[in-house]
């Protein structure tokens, strides 16, 4: 059982572990381990795969980019796993410990993020993030479309805040103890 305490609300974001490292089991694992050891709550967690128009909808707002194609054909090249994670200040905590968009970037300004560290490319860039909560509300849609993310504010936040909670090793999940 742990214990996590949480002064302010908890906060939901999208993350996702991106095909380039869910190929290697020892990089998928290191980063679900920075997301246990950064005390994120894993709310769901799934793999899937998408098809090329999945990742052209998912992208629609970088067509005409440059990379748009190569983002479109890496991100439905193989599986992935997408999280719904639980934090206070979800987003922005999610997306600095993942680093800058760029890895030669991420490598010179944060070695120790996520990308800094496991990033291959620019585009193999090993994690994804939401970047507001308007955009976490739209991706957990996209990636969980059973997930109702206005119920889970009203009524399973205050739950997860004040626990216990525990974390479950064969979901991958924390669940609430009376769950
Ligand atoms: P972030 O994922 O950091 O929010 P976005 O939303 O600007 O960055 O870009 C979405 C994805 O597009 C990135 N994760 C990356 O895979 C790819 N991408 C963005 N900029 C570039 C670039 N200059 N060259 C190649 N791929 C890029």
């Amino acid at each position: 059982m742990s214990t996590f305490r949480w002064s302010r609300s908890l906060q939901l974001t999208l993350a996702v572990i991106k095909p380039d490292a869910v190929a290697h089991p020892i990089i998928s694992d290191a980063v679900h381990q920075r997301i246990l050891d950064n005390r994120f709550l894993i709310v769901k967690n799934k793999e899937l795969q998408w098809r090329a128009k999945d990742s052209e909808h998912f992208y629609h707002e970088h067509a005409g980019r440059f990379f748009y194609q190569r983002l479109v054909e890496f991100m439905s090249s193989g599986p992935m796993r997408a999280y719904i994670l639980a934090h206070e200040d979800a987003v922005q905590q999610w997306r600095k410990i993942m680093g800058p968009t760029k890895v030669f970037r991420a490598r010179i300004t944060a070695p120790e993020s996520i990308r800094g560290h496991l990033g291959l490319t620019d585009t193999r860039n090993t994690t994804h993030g939401s970047d507001s909560v308007e955009s976490a509300c739209r991706e957990i849609s996209f990636f969980f479309p059973e997930f109702d993310v206005t119920r889970w504010y009203k009524k399973q936040e205050p739950l997860y805040r004040t626990g216990p909670i525990y974390y479950d090793e064969e979901t991958l999940e924390h669940r609430l103890a009376e769950e």
